[in-house]
């Protein structure tokens, strides 16, 4: 997987590729993530990005030819991309599914903006997605960048240690994850649940999708209306 981040703040996307998972999938080059200034293709005198809105109304917008020529330097190096995502509060709300999707692709580039936004002629020519994480508003959108990354690169086989784990946790089925423990048996008075101590794996795993489906009717009943479950584990709820 090819990354590329057109931002105005290239030093905010330091900590997701120097750091834990998502920098050893870089150093192994499982993924690559390659940063680019848009302040670098404003090819003015002061290397102006942005300016005052037509039609009035407080703060300034990104123009839209400084981002057309990043999109171009990128282009260059990614010639068969397919996808571009503006990250905006306007956009589709990223989900475990979108996720999914997107690590299919060979490579992704992402434009953040910052202040107003960006004018709007730029976005149609070059953006094919608009992503939003939630409805919450944020400062620009390299924090979102960051999370689509990560959330996107652990779904890629080879980045996380294990194969198998990415795709039985939270959210892969709408259903949230069930309690996990380690050592030491007993801490502070609690005891492991014993049945996790029976090496019986199908006990086990009947115990732990039990409490997946438990702890999603209390902490978010919301996901389980989309969560497949059994007559019988319908039954259990209803009790
Ligand atoms: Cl993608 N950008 C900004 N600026 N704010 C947000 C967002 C994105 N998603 C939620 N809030």
């Amino acid at each position: 997987m090819k990354f590329a981040v057109l931002t105005l703040f290239p030093e905010m996307l330091e900590t997701i590729i120097n750091t834990s998972i998502i920098g050893r999938a870089l150093s192994k080059e499982i993924i690559s993530c390659d940063i680019i200034n848009i302040r670098d293709y404003a090819f003015n005198k002061h290397h102006k990005v942005d300016d005052y809105t037509y039609g009035g109304g407080a703060g300034m917008l990104m123009q839209a030819e400084p981002v057309y020529q990043a999109y171009q330097a990128v282009k260059e190096k990614i010639p068969d991309n397919k996808r571009v995502v503006y990250l905006t509060p306007c956009g589709k709300t990223f989900t475990q599914k979108m996720a999914k999707d997107f690590s299919k692709e060979d490579s992704i580039v992402f434009l953040c903006g910052h202040y107003e936004g960006i004018d709007e002629r730029v976005i149609e020519d070059i953006v094919t997605d608009e992503v939003s994480i939630g409805d919450y508003v944020l400062t620009g959108g390299e924090l979102p960048a960051m999370i689509m990354i990560d959330s996107i690169s652990r779904l890629i086989p080879g980045v996380l240690n294990n194969d198998v784990s990415a795709d039985i946790e939270s959210f892969s089925d709408n259903l949230l994850e069930y309690p996990q423990y380690s050592r030491p048996y007993q801490w502070m008075g609690k005891k492991v649940p014993d049945i996790l101590l029976s090496g019986d794996h199908s006990k086990v795993e009947k115990w732990r999708r039990r409490q997946s489906i438990i702890r999603t009717y209390e902490k978010r009943p919301d996901l389980l209306e989309k969560a497949e479950l059994t007559d019988e584990e319908k039954k259990m709820l209803e009790e």
